[in-house]
């Protein structure tokens, strides 16, 4: 019997139980890529950076950095790192090595810092030189402390971008920065650097075109303000800082901050408190300020971001931006309008079959995407290319 008589002589019950049988043995197919376990057993580990010759160096939140060897099971703790407040959001967080790493063994990294007395902490930004035997950080400096420390373990931002013009690294850093949670007005005053994104040179000074310069009751580092919380950040390869930023019940942002910009956090938001209502006057726009390129509603809980330059995984793929979903648990490939710029087109779900939270995402010097699962149990994942 050809197909088209056997539904016609089948009763209802039975084509839907037909249908069932259908879509069970064909899945939604929301796995375009293979993940494959580099590293397990990493404790809520938070930030990856890509050394020489295929190996990692990754934080553990708790306060904790190893190396990552291929083959081999993540290392012993670095010695040296300082101390972090590891409660909450807060502890060891990003992690960044210097373009010029093979010559210089220099590394980044990101943690809240403890006030040296009186309680309270905030981010801080540190500088130090990988021994060659991989065993320990040296040379400790660290270069950026944020300003006013305060009483909270929550919204740390942390995520350390290389600045580069003209496609090559000019000597800079970003550092994206959360608003403490308690001292969200705050992100509205150039006073502080809370709810602030800042540049800073690689040994700490302040370049000297930095928007605030200058002005008086500004601090120098602010590249941008009204900030909530963000925790991922990228470059695309033009050199425009792209970033995203938490934002309370509903209305995580991408923005691509410009020097001097506000951002609008806590006046103009598209999210409201948790549990409802609304923040402030309830307002989405306001002049002066500005909007974000895309806005999440409910918010997804982002963390890391990255371009994908390679070709790894076909040329429609070249030029999306990778985001990790803490909330839902997923990888969001986002399409854009043109290859690393435009607008949001569309956003695709990776890894939700893996189910765990994604804290960052990487492309690694071989063209793969690489992230972090956060959990206590936490992995290193290689995207392979394929189903
Ligand atoms: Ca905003």
């Amino acid at each position: 019997m050809p197909p088209s008589q056997w539904i016609r002589a089948q009763p209802a019950p039975v084509l839907i139980a037909a249908l069932f049988a259908v879509l069970a043995c064909h899945p939604a197919q929301s796995q375009a890529v293979r993940p494959e376990t580099v590293a397990a057993g990493l404790e809520n580990p938070w930030g990856v950076a890509f050394l020489p010759e295929g190996r990692f160096l990754v934080t553990e939140r708790p306060g904790r950095m190893r190396v990552i060897a291929p083959g081999a099971k993540p290392s012993a703790p670095l010695a040296g790192v300082p101390p972090v407040a590891a409660s909450g959001q807060g502890g060891l967080l990003d992690v960044l090595a210097d373009s010029d790493f093979a010559r210089n063994r220099t590394v980044y990294f990101c943690y809240s810092e403890p006030a040296a007395s009186g309680g309270g902490n905030s981010t801080a930004l540190a500088r130090a030189t990988l021994s060659a035997d991989d065993s320990r950080l040296e040379n400790l400096k660290v270069i950026f402390s944020q300003k006013p420390k305060v009483s909270s373990n929550l919204h740390f931002g942390c995520r350390i971008v290389e600045s580069r013009t003209g496609g090559t690294v000019d000597g800079k850093l970003f550092l994206v920065l959360g608003e403490r949670f308690s001292r969200k007005e705050d992100a509205q005053n150039l006073d502080n650097h809370h709810g602030k994104i800042v540049r800073i040179n690689k040994d700490g000074s302040v370049p000297k075109d930095n928007p605030f310069v200058g002005r008086a009751g500004a601090l120098p580092e602010i590249w941008s303000y009204g900030h909530r919380n963000a925790q991922g950040a990228t470059l695309a390869p033009d050199g425009t800082l792209w970033m995203h930023e938490h934002g309370p019940q509903g209305g995580d942002e991408i923005n691509l901050p410009k020097p001097g910009a506000n951002y609008g956090w806590p006046v103009i938001t598209y999210g409201e408190n948790y549990g409802g209502g609304k923040i402030g006057e309830g307002i989405t726009e306001k002049a002066g300020m500005q909007q974000p390129l895309h806005y999440w509603v409910p918010s997804i809980a982002p963390s890391g971001m990255a371009f994908l330059t390679s070709e790894r995984y076909g040329k429609a793929w070249q030029g999306n931006l990778f985001v990790g979903s803490l909330k839902f648990g997923y990888l969001d490939r986002i399409e854009l309008s043109a290859p690393f710029s435009g607008k949001v087109v569309s956003e695709n779900k990776l890894l939700t079959e893996v189910g765990e939270r994604i804290r960052d995402v990487k492309q690694g010097p071989d063209g793969l995407l690489y992230v972090l699962t956060d959990n206590s149990n936490g992995k290193l994942l290689r995207l392979l290319p394929g189903r």
